[in-house]
């Protein structure tokens, strides 16, 4: 029985992805962009088995809830690629799960990676990105390392919906990202609820896809130039906005908690009075994620640590391709 092992990272997007155009194929409002990191680490063991039903752990949390997309992906895949087998899956996120650190970008990009390795598929990045993108959303960026540009795509059937690395891990080795985290709970609104209530209810979410357009190629260039601030204001930018978006949904979304305000008035303030080149993004969820460069990355995580409530911070770089490994 072949046995794959693959290593995927989950994908901070700077320009966000927030409400879908077709919720059955996942199928975004926006493009976006995102990096994986270092940091946000998901290891996944598959293999195919003879059984009549897939195995599921999720080592470290295995709340039979997080089973339940899992078998409905499993089902779909092998709808679509007339697989006859089960599979038996093995999976471990190295950090807090469900909580608004996008584990389900990493969990779904390994398990599409892993079903094209373990059946031989042979399927292309783009048509992987594609069936990633049906288990969830954003794991249709994290089939990649690097920077990766996700698209929005036009065709109702969603194949040109996939995500394409626009930079490898190297072309930026300074950039960190520094994540505060503050709970390890799961959070109350899954961000599949949560974005389609924003969609629906509120009154900012058209302007809101109009900005975020404007702001994605200008982002890609400043990438290209490497010009930290323009991309972190840019990144900023976009997360105050998805912010807003949330804070206006009806009923209002309110991820975060009284320790990610502190995170986020910390790093204002250091930038204002000391001019500490830091920008500031979060998901659906209490964490706060802090870009800078590696010169200012001791000292941002230093302060982030002083803050009360913050349980831990985690440095994180650019991560590399995801790795696909064969156990013989
Ligand atoms: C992102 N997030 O672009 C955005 C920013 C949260 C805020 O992708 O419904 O778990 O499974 O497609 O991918 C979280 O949404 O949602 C997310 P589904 P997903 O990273």
């Amino acid at each position: 029985m072949k046995k794959i092992h693959v290593t995927t990272h989950a994908n901070l997007a700077l320009i966000k992805y927030w409400g879908k155009r077709n919720e059955a194929l996942m199928l975004p409002c926006t493009s976006s962009f995102g990096i994986s990191l270092t940091a946000l680490k998901t290891t996944t063991t598959m293999f195919a088995c003879h059984s009549d039903n897939d195995s599921i752990e999720l080592e470290g949390n295995n709340n039979p809830s997080l089973h339940i997309p899992i078998h409905k992906f499993l089902d779909e895949t092998r709808a679509l690629f007339g697989i006859n087998t089960a599979f038996s899956i093995i999976s471990k996120n190295h950090f807090p799960t469900a909580s608004g650190l996008a584990s389900s970008a990493s969990g779904f990009a390994a398990l599409a990676l892993g079903v094209n390795s373990v059946c031989r598929l042979g399927l292309s990045m783009q048509e992987i990105s594609v069936l990633a993108r049906r288990g969830s959303g954003s794991a249709a960026r994290s089939i990649h390392g690097g920077f990766v540009l996700w698209h929005r795509g036009e065709n109702p059937d969603g194949y040109d919906s996939f995500a394409e690395s626009m930079f490898n891990a190297d072309w930026w080795p300074d950039l960190r990202v520094i994540i505060a985290v503050t709970t390890t709970q799961e959070k109350k609104i899954s961000s599949r609820v949560g974005a389609t209530a924003s969609k629906e209810t509120s009154p900012l979410f058209p302007a809101w896809l109009e900005r975020s357009k404007d702001r994605l190629p200008k982002i890609i260039e400043a990438v290209r130039d490497r010009n930290f601030h323009t991309m972190g204001q840019l990144a900023e930018a976009d997360w105050a906005d998805m912010r807003d978006v949330m804070i206006n949904t009806k009923p209002t979304l309110n991820y975060w908690t009284n320790v990610s305000w502190a995170v986020v008035n910390k790093i204002i303030s250091l930038r204002e009075k000391s001019s500490l080149a830091a920008y500031i993004t979060t998901d659906a969820g209490p964490h706060v994620k802090v870009l800078c460069l590696a010169s200012n990355a001791p000292r941002v995580a230093q302060e982030l640590r002083k803050i009360p409530g913050v349980l831990s911070v985690l440095e994180s770089c650019v991560a590399s391709e995801p790795i696909i490994e064969e156990e013989t």
